[in-house]
């Protein structure tokens, strides 16, 4: 059973970080036009930023329980060479997203790049190993048509 691609009934949300803005900021250009490819409308898309990938997962669950949204996608980049910390501010954002999934029943998707170098991440953010943002986002929509299946019809 494979989930519809066809995002024109939906909502999604996008979160993206502003730390290393050069990195998310394509992230995010690269899950804007992949919505808009997918056909989710200009009005049910809703973008927030936040100050770091450790702040994600809080504006995630915010966005999930304001029943606005049908899926959230999270964008941000953790760069080992610049924090003595890259595992704890890594773990966290990825560990908290996927919490409020499981807590929430949103799916929030994970586009955030945990890589050694800048290089690295810009590869991964419209160079040439694709855009994880685009890939969040299509995986937010794939989400979002599978768990609409099982919702029970409205009484
Ligand atoms: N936030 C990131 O998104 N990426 C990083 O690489 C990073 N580093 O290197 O520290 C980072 N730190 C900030 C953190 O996410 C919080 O915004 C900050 O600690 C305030 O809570």
């Amino acid at each position: 059973m494979e989930a519809s691609l066809d995002g024109r009934q939906l909502r999604i949300g996008v979160i993206a970080s502003r730390f290393n803005s050069l990195v998310t900021d394509r992230l995010l250009d690269g899950a804007l036009a992949e919505l808009s490819r997918l056909g989710v409308p200009a009005e049910g898309i809703q973008v927030a930023r936040v100050p770091g990938a450790f702040e994600l997962p809080v504006a995630a669950l915010a966005l999930a329980r304001s029943g606005q949204v049908d899926a959230v996608v999270c964008l941000g980049v953790v760069i080992r060479g610049e924090t003595a910390h890259f595992e704890y501010v890594a773990q966290e954002a990825i560990r908290g997203i996927q919490e409020v999934a499981l807590t929430t029943g949103i799916p929030c998707t994970l586009g955030v790049l945990t890589t050694e170098n800048l290089e690295q991440a810009l590869d991964r953010a419209g160079g040439k190993a694709g855009n994880k943002g685009a890939e969040a986002a299509q995986a937010a929509v794939e989400m979002a048509n599978l768990l609409r299946r099982w919702q029970a019809p409205p009484a």
